[in-house]
């Protein structure tokens, strides 16, 4: 499957760098959105009952299509300007919410609660048409490069957010919102304040793609997620996309995971 298009943003390390965000564009093939959309609607259909659309994680692992595209060289080539050329596949997030539901997400920022160490990119992927109303994700540019005070929110999805107190009080007037088209992308430093709203929209689906990678030198912690189909728990699996991981011992090919979860098929 041709999964991409070259993104069409130019010196995206520097912008990284800078602004903790880049706006890639369009990133996915008319053939490759088409493909990722249907694969979409069919998780949803198989989604566990007791499960929300926002709780896809890490189904690379399940899904040979979505490991593919997390291999895509274009997006390869995004994710080896921002953090460095020896990258690994971290987790997957998919956040899906439906049509006048779906939950809003708090300002956090990813790396202070995952203790990541190394460099660390998420491409951030619509399926669907995006803007505020269908509940598009926020950023709040160059808040990259420190660690903000946290508070528990008191709910299992996203039990942390960034103390209210310790954003900008013109937070308002800096945040950027993504207003994309489906296939677009951006990519962002995990450290970056981010939040998304609820889906306000009375008929628009949200569909949102999260590859997140860290460089090589990074800490390859264990850890397990649910499956979404079935909720047993599943041991994170951590796949080398590009570059060199010194033969760390929880680091797998992803080329060779790839072939051999098409041949189990
Ligand atoms: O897509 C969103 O709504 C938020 C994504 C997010 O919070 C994350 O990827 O950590």
């Amino acid at each position: 499957m041709q999964w991409t298009t070259a993104p069409n943003a130019d010196r995206i390390g520097e912008r990284f760098t800078k602004e903790g965000y880049v706006l890639l564009g369009r990133v996915l093939s008319d053939e490759g959105l088409a493909d990722a959309q249907r694969q979409m609607d069919r998780m949803l259909d198989e989604l566990h009952p007791s499960l929300q659309p926002d709780e896809f994680y890490s189904a690379h692992q399940q899904e040979p299509w979505l490991l593919d595209l997390c291999r895509a060289p274009d997006l390869v080539d995004a994710v080896a300007q921002a953090i460095g050329p020896d990258i690994v596949l971290w987790s997957t997030h998919l956040i899906c919410k439906r049509p006048r539901t779906g939950r809003a997400i708090p300002w956090h920022q990813d790396g202070t609660n995952w203790n990541l160490g190394g460099r660390f990119a998420s491409i951030w992927l619509a399926l669907d048409d995006l803007d505020d109303e269908n509940g598009t994700m926020y950023v709040l540019p160059r808040y990259h490069r420190q660690s903000m005070p946290r508070r528990p929110t008191g709910e299992d999805f996203f039990d942390e957010e960034i103390e209210p107190s310790a954003l900008p009080a013109d937070v308002d007037e800096q945040e950027v919102g993504y207003v994309f088209e489906a296939g677009g992308a951006a990519i962002h430093d995990e450290r970056i304040p981010h939040r998304s709203p609820p889906n306000r929209s009375p008929d628009r689906w949200r569909r949102v793609l999260v590859l997140r990678y860290l460089s090589a030198d990074g800490h390859m912690a264990v850890k397990q997620y649910v499956n979404y189909r079935t909720t047993e728990m599943f041991d994170r699996r951590l796949f080398l996309v590009r570059g060199d991981a010194g033969n760390h011992p929880l680091v797998e090919d992803a080329a060779t995971a790839f072939n051999a979860m098409k041949a189990e098929r």
